[in-house]
């Protein structure tokens, strides 16, 4: 079955740097739709709860203090194969791996500082969704 929506963050590096607009307009020109947005700031506990799947992973410690380093910008958006074509969208994790013209590659300082949060299933990105957004706030 296609996929219709996902989740995305634009993180606290690329909030700081001023991207939010050039990020938005290429998520725009790829064909999303935005369903629902907000600019808000997580907690470290929100951050550490929103990344619980990672928490053994060695670099927990640090994602959770760089989420919670200052604003980012949550959306859910939909398009015909949302999950898998935004991350083709924003390309590797590594923005040094990341193919040219990615969301990663123009605007991702750092493995790390990567610019952007793209959903990796649809489950995850329901989870996600929910996480940010009441029922009312994603019609
Ligand atoms: P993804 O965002 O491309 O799905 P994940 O492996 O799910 O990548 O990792 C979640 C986030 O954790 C990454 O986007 C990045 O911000 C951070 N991260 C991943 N690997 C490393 C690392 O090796 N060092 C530091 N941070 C990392
Ligand atoms: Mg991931």
């Amino acid at each position: 079955m296609a996929t219709n929506r996902t989740f995305t963050m634009v993180k606290p590096d690329a909030v700081e740097k001023n991207y939010i607009g050039g990020i938005l307009e290429k998520i725009n020109g790829a064909g999303y739709r935005i369903v629902a947005m907000k600019y808000t700031r997580l907690s470290a506990e929100q951050a550490g709860k929103f990344y619980e799947v990672h928490s053994e992973r060695p670099f927990y410690g640090e994602l959770v203090e760089y989420m919670s380093s200052g604003p980012i910008v949550a959306a859910i958006l939909e398009k015909d194969n949302a999950v898998a074509d935004f991350r083709t969208l924003i390309g590797a994790t590594d923005p040094a791996e990341a193919a040219e013209g990615t969301i990663r590659a123009a605007f991702a300082e750092s493995k790390a500082k990567n610019a952007v949060h793209g959903s990796d299933s649809d489950e995850n990105a329901a989870i996600e969704g929910n996480f940010f957004f009441s029922q009312v706030e994603r019609p």
